[in-house]
């Protein structure tokens, strides 16, 4: 099979922890997940949250692991390109869905992503990638900003709450012979560090390092409500290895279903998506 990136947006995903990759996703994908999320919207998983904490206001809300509960997930995750531009980017054989989810943040909401990088919120260990795709157009405002290079910093931060007030989960220290650390006050120290931010065309998505540090930088107030598919891959050799008890919600979740310390990330929850031809 052809391959979808050029070597150049390859090069820049390694270097720089985010890449902006244009026009890959056809209309067709951007209503499958907006029927999907309007579904799940209706009827959701028990992982569904609203981060805002004023039930009057605009809210900012997410779901996750809900890729099999509804037909048009399983069908992008399956036969979109996503899982093949991972592929590319990871230099992977194979990719397996490490966790799906949705994030709707209402017109006029006042909250929204906490500075973060996603490895802090899993018991997962190995070379992963993020999948970021509005399904509206989104300006650089209104979107996520990265941080050019942190996915080489080598560090860990305990993980950040969603929730209005964003509070921290834990405190600093060495867990499982891992330092964690207390994220940075990003926005108190703007100048510190160097930003990438994208005005998004529908079709547009952000392919991300799972060390990455991403959140919401601006201020500004959506004008219009914006939903975005978010979904996390691993390359093989992943696996799942117990980080702090912060994570306890989400290994209960994999524990149910079967899974243990040391296991790959393959399986019922972690479906392989993608194969590279051996050719
Ligand atoms: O889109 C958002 O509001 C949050 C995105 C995010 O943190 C992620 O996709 O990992
Ligand atoms: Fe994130």
């Amino acid at each position: 099979m052809s391959n979808i990136l050029s070597s150049d947006l390859i090069d820049q995903f390694n270097k720089d922890g985010a890449v902006l990759i244009q026009g890959k996703f056809d209309r067709k994908w951007i209503e499958t997940l907006r029927e999907g999320i309007s579904k799940d919207i209706e009827n959701p998983s028990p992982r569904f949250e609203r981060h805002t904490k004023d039930d009057d206001a605009p809210g900012y809300y997410e779901d996750f692991w809900s890729w099999d509960l509804y037909d048009e997930f399983k069908d992008f995750l399956y036969n979109s390109p996503m899982a093949q531009m991972g592929s590319e980017l990871l230099d992977a054989n194979q990719i397996n869905l490490v966790m799906d989810n949705w994030f709707l943040r209402e017109a006029g909401s006042k909250s929204g992503a906490p500075f973060h990088h996603d490895i802090s919120y899993f018991d997962f260990d190995g070379s992963m990638c993020v999948l970021w795709l509005p399904l509206e157009p989104v300006n650089k405002e209104e979107g996520i900003a990265w941080i050019k290079g942190s996915h080489l910093w080598d560090k860990l931060f305990i993980r950040t709450r969603f929730q209005e007030g964003h509070p921290n989960d834990g405190s600093a220290g060495i867990i499982n012979g891992k330092t964690y650390d207390i994220t940075p006050d990003i926005f108190q120290n703007k100048n510190d560090y160097e930003f990438l931010q994208w005005d998004l065309e529908l079709g547009d998505c952000v392919f991300f390092d799972i060390r990455t540090m991403h959140g919401s930088l601006s201020q500004s107030i959506p004008k219009n409500d914006s939903h975005r598919y978010t979904l996390r891959m691993a390359k093989e050799g992943s696996k799942i290895e117990y980080r702090g008890n912060w994570a306890q919600a989400e290994r209960a979740i994999f524990e149910t279903n079967g899974y243990q310390n040391g296991d790959d990330l393959s399986g019922k929850m972690f479906p392989t998506l993608y194969q590279r031809d051996s050719l």
